[in-house]
């Protein structure tokens, strides 16, 4: 089944009221400027053509109801509740999953005059849950888009970004940038989303993979990653450290010739993981001047050097990420990297189509031969970004 329809047969299982409509927001690959959002600095996501589903409407009560194919319970909370039941910090009320729906719920009742008016939500979704391309803003995105509309708040596609951000952060725990939710709410059609994360200014950049004959392959090395703990919280508190070392507002606030000085000011693993964000926003910004000069079949040596700086600087990478970066590489694909927050996820090969195939056969055999599970691989297209469907 389709997730629009498992989503349209879950609402009418748990719902007695017709819907008010259906939404849909897509899961992102990050083309490249990683762990340079929460740095203030520059990312370049797309959406992709993976969707995640939220059919919702009123239920004549004050309760907010979830459900999803993610999990068998339906999860009710009273309105008022969850203002006590987030933030959190760590420690979660509810399963993990309805965190995320309810914690957009909760951001958008904190930053409006939402009305005492209970929703039921259904949620289906076919992006991968766990592999660094987003399931959660995916959900963020539909969900905050229905209540934007159910509750006629009329907030526009930045606010509603800043308000997935926050439920993440705030009420799942997760202390992760601003770029997921962005590129989930503003994706377009074969073009990447360049944001600038400080002010939040975007601009929409043509990617012309079909027309260079090229695709993006998606390595999921089926290694799964969490946000809310360990190395990412890290990476972040390394970061905050090093722009404090050097007196700066945050590390986009430096460039290249500031690295020489700045390896004086802090110990030598901070230096490194300075010297991957300011590597990697002037990787950014030279990938779109790239891409408008060039076309997409000149950028493989940025995404090889970005690939490079997380696993050697930033130390983000796995032995089965490089794995698949360097399968896809000796396969024929022009550049590669890990995309997302790292430490497992997947892995974007950027390939020219009648290479894609070795890609894939290599990246199953050497998993084999190193003895992992094998990777799930498969091709996306750079998509639209949120929208009510009906
Ligand atoms: C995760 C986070 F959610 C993003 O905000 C970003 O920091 C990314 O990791 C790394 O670039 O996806």
């Amino acid at each position: 089944m389709t997730p629009d329809a498992a989503a349209r047969a879950l609402f009418a299982e748990m719902s007695d009221s017709p819907a008010a409509g259906e939404w849909s927001a897509p899961g992102r690959v990050n083309l490249i400027g990683e762990h340079t959002d929460y740095n203030d600095g520059f990312v370049l996501p797309f959406a992709i053509d993976h969707r995640t589903h939220a059919v919702a409407g009123t239920n004549g009560s004050a309760d907010i109801r979830v459900e999803s194919t993610f999990a068998d319970a339906r999860v009710v909370v009273h309105l008022d509740d969850l203002d006590r039941m987030f933030p959190t910090t760590g420690q979660l009320a509810v399963p993990e999953w309805a965190a995320y729906p309810l914690g957009v719920a909760w951001a958008l009742r904190r930053a409006t005059d939402a009305p005492q008016i209970g929703v039921d939500i259904a949620i289906a979704s076919d992006v991968p849950v766990g592999a660094g391309l987003s399931s959660s803003a995916a959900i963020e995105g539909a969900v905050a888009s229905a209540l934007n509309d159910v509750w006629g708040l009329g907030l526009d596609s930045v606010a509603l970004a800043r308000i997935g951000r926050r439920a993440e952060n705030e009420a799942v725990g997760a202390p992760t940038g601003i770029m997921d939710q962005m590129a989930s709410m503003l994706g377009r059609a074969d073009a990447a989303i360049f944001l600038d994360c400080r002010s939040l200014h975007t601009e929409v950049i043509d990617l012309g993979f079909a027309a260079a004959g090229l695709e993006v392959v998606v390595i999921d090395t089926g290694t799964a990653h969490a946000h809310a703990t360990g190395g990412y919280r890290d990476r972040r508190d390394a970061c905050e450290r090093g722009a404090a070392a050097l007196g700066v507002a945050a590390l986009r606030d430096l460039s290249a010739p500031d690295l020489a000085r700045a390896e004086r000011a802090m110990d030598a693993t901070t230096f490194r993981r300075v010297r991957h964000v300011v590597t990697e926003n002037q990787r950014v910004l030279d990938t779109v001047q790239t891409l408008r000069a060039q076309g997409p079949a000149a950028i493989g040596p940025l995404l090889d050097a970005s690939h490079a700086s997380m696993r050697d600087d930033f130390e983000i990478s796995t032995p089965e990420l490089d794995t698949a970066v360097a399968a896809a590489r000796a396969a024929g694909a022009i550049g590669a990297r890990m995309t997302g927050g790292g430490f497992g996820g997947a892995a974007i090969a950027l390939t020219p189509h009648d290479r894609v195939d070795e890609v894939a056969l290599a990246a199953a055999s050497t998993f084999d031969e190193a003895g992992y599970a094998p990777p799930h691989v498969f091709t996306v297209t750079p998509s639209g970004g949120s929208r009510r469907d009906a």
